[in-house]
């Protein structure tokens, strides 16, 4: 398999995922949005996974779960019935749909204003604020009473979580305000295949 990644982005939980099966795999650093890139993402974007022959697959909650199915014994899923698919489900669509996308005025703010002023990139970028600690409350709750995000255990969820978690250094609220958080991160720092897939990414 090749994951196709920027350093420090979402791609970061595939990597570390990657780790966690303990197979061979290639990672390979792109220019978000170049033209060598768009050949193999029409996104522009990372995620993106290359196994064998099959078409380019994208998506990090998609790829996170082809990873998980295809290595049944790395156990990075939960149990098969219904209710326990539902909350992992859940916590992936919360990470996909809620979480990641409270960062994108942050990070891409001129997108979200037609105007070109930094006045209004910043307001943008600072209104990203609120939403960003919604999300991160959210998170603190389900990380209240345990380390993992889903089950009790080990999951996709967590890598999934903390790459994006990562990002709150940056802004006026870091991940160590939140306590369940910043012991969920802790453990993560922790962990080898973490440390791996960062020291791979550049990232410290
Ligand atoms: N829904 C996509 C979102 C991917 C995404 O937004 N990735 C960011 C990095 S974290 C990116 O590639 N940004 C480049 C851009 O927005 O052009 C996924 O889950 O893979």
């Amino acid at each position: 398999m090749k994951l196709y990644y920027a350093p420090g982005t979402c791609a970061l939980a595939p990597h570390i995922a990657l780790e966690w099966i303990g197979a061979s795999y290639e990672a390979e650093r792109v220019e978000l949005g170049s033209e060598d890139y768009l050949k193999i993402n029409p996104l522009g974007m990372v995620s993106a996974l290359k196994d064998g022959d099959h078409r380019i697959m994208t998506q990090a909650d998609a790829i996170l779960k082809y990873i998980e199915m295809s290595f049944p014994d790395a156990d990075l899923g939960v149990a098969k019935d219904p209710l326990s698919q539902f909350e992992l489900d859940e916590a992936l669509a919360f990470l996909t749909g809620d979480f990641h996308p409270a960062f994108w005025p942050f990070f891409s703010a001129p997108r979200f204003t037609v105007s070109t002023e930094d006045s209004a990139i910043n307001d943008v970028r600072e209104a990203s604020f609120a939403r960003i600690d919604r999300v991160m409350t959210h998170l603190e709750a389900l990380l209240k009473d345990g380390t993992y995000v889903v089950g009790g255990k080990r999951t996709i969820a967590d890598p999934y979580a903390f790459a994006m978690t990562r990002w709150t250094a940056h802004t006026p609220k870091p991940w160590q305000d939140y306590p369940a958080v910043k012991r969920f991160m802790e453990t993560m720092l922790d962990d080898k295949g973490v440390q791996n897939a960062m020291k791979a990414q550049g990232l410290s």
